[in-house]
């Protein structure tokens, strides 16, 4: 028994998407009596409230699930191969009724400040109400790409129309039939909306500032034989995805884009590119993400691509990206993102050699020139990996508030898990953690701190906390695998956020870990076996 008098819970987790829920199902079978708590009203995270027109997964459904629940596999049905956001939320709301994990998840509870208090070695959690909550462990499971941002824009409170970022969707949808709209963002989220926007709307704009290389999906209806033989391997599936740098179940290259013939390598990027969606990225070639002159290569294909699908010359030169090379920046899978571009009512601005100077009571302003709108759509992404966190006061042993730690110390983190001067304190999708397919480090991160946890309680040791070296040996390996990779230098050039580039003022740094998931898998085991040595050490 962890709890004491002063404990509400043995473990209170932040955010009810996927790793929340797998982290209480997880602690539940350790018998820790572990509360979620959720600030929007629904179970689903990212699912739940990214609820735009377009919405879906990247990833393909087979290792887009996870394999620790036999009867989650064997009664939950994909029904397409890229499936679409209400089919997650409903598969994630099936497995928190499935696994009866409802009753310890408390739904419209924004968490405002978490408290380490020392002497009794608990964190105290308050509420945007007011109320509070104890417990002894906390873990933030508040995902990845959360906190959503809205640009500085000067006049953007004064636009008279409707605003609406994909990351805060209204429930009951939106109907833009008639509508004039601007779209600001071409990243994965606005890729994914703007084709559905422009079969509503009358008449869209999208402002677009650095292009993507977008990779088309080929989405499929997923057959019962094709369920059945996924229902049939679950294991196998999650166990090749977790061994593979993106955490997905796809075959390895085995040749360098620059070492085959030109012939030989069109047919290679031309039968992935049919493929669809990550495949092309992953299973083309070895270097593509580690060879500046193979993402060269790979580049130049995915602009002939553009210009063979795009009608009008000059519309598929803007959206031809040109200032960094493929996998300079996270890459966005499509439906039908470039044919878009061949409506007549669909209509590409740049809004890189002329900057949006103002949003007006009226619209857009694009340089000189105003776009009346009736509605404006933020594609424009997310605080990443540290914006959640940073957003709410956690106040550590010290009492130094975390955001303050890191804008002083730099981001510093154990393994994505832990941070040193904030003992108990957990982080599924931490800074720092794998780049990849999220659904693996979430399950192998929940197993993980089950495993860790178990150890505490059977060690008796109440107060686990990081020592400032093992930050320092794991902010080496980050710098390390990302300059093994063309982001570290394609990445500053394109804005990405892994690196922060996205966030006008972030410091520039590795958000994520860029050396491949399944080395990173092999720290975690390393620690373990080391009996969490570097986590009892701060
Ligand atoms: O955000 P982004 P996102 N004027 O940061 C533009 C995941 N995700 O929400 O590049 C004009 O990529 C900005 O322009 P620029 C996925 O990991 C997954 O699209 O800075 N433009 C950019 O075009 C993804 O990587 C799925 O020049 C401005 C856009 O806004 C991550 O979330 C679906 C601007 C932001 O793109 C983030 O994607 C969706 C300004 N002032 C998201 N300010 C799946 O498929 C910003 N922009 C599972």
């Amino acid at each position: 028994m962890i709890k004491t008098t002063q404990m509400d819970h043995d473990a209170i987790v932040i955010g009810a998407g996927f790793s929340g829920l797998a982290i209480l199902h997880h602690l539940r079978e350790i018998g820790l009596d572990t509360r979620v708590v959720e600030a929007t009203d629904g179970v689903g995270g990212t699912w739940w409230i990214n609820r735009y027109p377009g919405v879906r997964t990247d990833s393909e459904f087979h290792y887009y699930s996870f394999s620790f629940s036999k009867e989650v596999r064997d009664e939950w049905t994909w029904s397409q191969r890229y499936p679409d956001g209400a089919e997650v939320s409903d598969y994630l709301n099936f497995i928190a009724d499935r696994l009866d994990l409802r009753r310890d998840i408390q739904l419209n509870s924004r968490v405002e400040t978490a408290r380490w208090h020392a002497e009794d070695a608990l964190w105290e959690v308050t509420f945007a109400d007011g109320t509070t909550k104890r417990a002894r462990y906390l873990i933030s499971a508040m995902g990845a790409l959360s906190q959503a941002v809205f640009p500085t824009i000067d006049g953007i409170e004064a636009f008279a129309g409707a605003k609406y970022h994909t990351a805060a969707w209204p429930n009951d949808g939106v109907d833009f039939t008639g509508k004039r709209v601007g779209v600001i963002g071409v990243g994965a989220s606005g890729i994914q909306i703007i084709p559905e926007l422009a079969k509503q709307a009358e008449e869209l704009f999208v402002f677009q500032r650095t292009p993507n290389y977008v990779v088309e999906s080929n989405n499929d209806k997923v057959d019962q034989e094709w369920m059945q033989y996924v229902r049939d391997h679950y294991d196998e599936i999650f166990d090749r995805s977790a061994l593979h740098p993106f955490g997905v179940d796809m075959e390895y290259p085995n040749a360098s884009a620059t070492e085959v013939s030109a012939e030989e390598r069109r047919q290679i990027f031309e039968s992935k590119w049919k493929e669809g969606g990550f495949h092309f990225a992953n299973e083309c070639f070895t270097d593509l993400a580690s060879d500046a002159e193979a993402s060269d290569l790979a580049s130049e294909f995915i602009r002939s691509k553009i210009r063979e699908i795009v009608d009008d010359s000059d519309t598929a030169e803007l959206l031809c990206p040109k200032s960094y090379s493929f996998n300079g920046k996270r890459v966005p899978t499509g439906h039908g993102y470039y044919e878009t571009f061949n409506r007549q009512n669909v209509h590409l601005l740049d809004a890189k050699s002329t900057a949006i100077t103002r949003i007006t009571e009226a619209g857009i302003v694009l340089g000189d020139t105003e776009y009346p709108l009736d509605a404006i759509v933020f594609a424009t992404g997310f605080d990443a990996m540290t914006g959640t966190l940073t957003n709410i006061d956690i106040i550590g042993r010290d009492g130094v508030v975390l955001r303050d730690k890191w804008s002083e110390q730099g981001l510093r983190t154990n393994l994505g898990l832990s941070v040193h001067g904030y003992p108990n304190f957990l982080m599924s999708l931490g800074p720092q953690t794998p780049y990849s397919n999220l659904v693996v480090p979430i399950q192998l991160g929940a197993q993980w701190m089950q495993r860790f946890l178990k150890f505490l309680t059977e060690q008796g040791i109440e107060v686990f906390e990081s020592s400032r070296t093992a930050e320092e040996t794991w902010n080496d390996e980050t710098v390390r695998g990302a300059e093994a990779t063309v982001m570290s230098v394609e990445g500053p050039k394109a804005g990405a956020w892994f690196i922060g580039g996205n966030i006008p003022g972030k410091s520039l740094e590795y958000q994520v870990y860029l050396g491949g998931g399944q080395v990173y898998q092999e720290w975690c085991r390393q620690a373990e076996k080391d009996n969490y040595a570097s986590f009892l050490s701060g």
